[in-house]
C-alpha cells in the first residue's frame, strides 16, 4: 500500500505529527489536502498543501492511498466523517506507525489505524478502524478498541478494556481493567476510570464522574 503516493488529509496539529512518521517510514508524500483553501501552495519540511479535498478526486483511488490527518480535542466527528467520506468514495487508508512503537505480534490492526511514537501495544488487543493511538499510550492485553476513537498522549488502559466507536479519551487519562467505555464518549484529561461509561457521556475527575451539563 505504502508504495502508492500518499495525501494526507488536513494540514493542522495532527498531520504535522503524522509528517514525521510517514517520513520515516519512507512514503511518497504527494502533500496535503486541507478545508482552509489560504493556506494552498504552503509547505510543510518541503511537502506542498495541494488545496481542498476536491484534489483527492482527480486521482484514481487505485492509484493513490490516503491518511487521515484530521485528529481530535474533544469530538471524533470530523475525524469520522472524513473517513467515511472517501473510504465510501472507494479510496483506502493505510496505517501510519511510529517505528519506536512497540506492539504484540497477536494485535490486530484494521485499516486506517495510527500509532504514534512510544506507544506500547500487548498482546491480543483489537485496534478497529482510523483508531489515533497518540503519543505514549499504554493499551495492556485484550483491549477493544472502536473505530475512530482517539487515545490522547500518555492515555493508559489496562487489560481487557473495552472503548466503543467515536470516543475521545483525554491526554494522560487511566481506565482500570475491565472497565466498558462505550461509543461516543469524552473521558476528559488526566480522568481515572474505575467504572464502565455509558454511550455518550462525559466523564472527569478522580475518580471520574459524569458531568452534567
Ligand atoms: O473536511 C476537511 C477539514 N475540516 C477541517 N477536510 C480537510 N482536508 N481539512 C479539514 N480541516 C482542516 O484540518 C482545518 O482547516 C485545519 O487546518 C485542520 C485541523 O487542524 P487542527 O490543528 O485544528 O486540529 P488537528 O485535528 O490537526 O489536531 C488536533 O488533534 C490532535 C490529535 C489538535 O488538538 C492537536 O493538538 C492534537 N494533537
Amino acid at each position: 500500500m505504502m508504495n502508492r503516493p500518499v495525501i494526507v488529509i488536513g494540514a493542522g496539529g495532527h498531520a504535522h505529527v503524522l509528517l514525521d512518521v510517514l517520513l520515516m517510514s519512507g512514503a511518497q508524500l504527494l502533500g496535503f489536502v486541507d478545508a482552509n483553501t489560504d493556506l494552498a501552495g504552503e509547505t510543510n519540511r518541503g511537502v506542498p498543501i495541494l488545496g481542498d479535498d476536491d484534489i483527492i478526486y482527480g486521482y484514481d483511488p487505485e492509484h493513490i492511498v490516503l491518511v487521515n490527518g484530521i485528529g481530535s480535542a474533544r469530538s471524533t466527528d470530523l475525524r469520522r466523517s472524513v473517513y467515511d467520506r472517501f473510504s465510501a468514495a472507494g479510496y483506502r487508508f493505510v496505517h501510519a506507525i511510529h517505528p519506536s512503537a512497540v506492539i504484540s505480534s497477536t494485535v490486530v490492526l484494521k485499516a486506517g489505524v495510527q500509532i504514534m511514537a512510544g506507544a506500547i501495544i500487548q498482546p491480543d488487543a483489537l485496534i478497529e478502524e482510523d483508531v489515533l493511538v497518540n503519543t505514549g499510550v499504554i493499551v495492556d492485553h485484550d483491549c477493544r478498541i472502536g473505530a475512530h476513537v482517539h487515545l490522547g498522549p500518555g492515555v493508559t488502559l489496562s487489560g481487557s478494556v473495552g472503548v466503543g466507536a467515536g470516543s475521545h479519551i483525554g491526554t494522560g487519562a487511566t481506565v482500570i481493567q475491565g472497565v466498558q467505555i462505550g461509543s461516543g464518549v469524552l473521558v476528559a484529561a488526566g480522568a481515572v476510570v474505575v467504572n464502565d461509561v455509558r454511550d455518550g457521556q462525559h466523564v472527569m475527575g478522580v475518580p471520574a464522574r459524569e458531568v452534567v451539563s
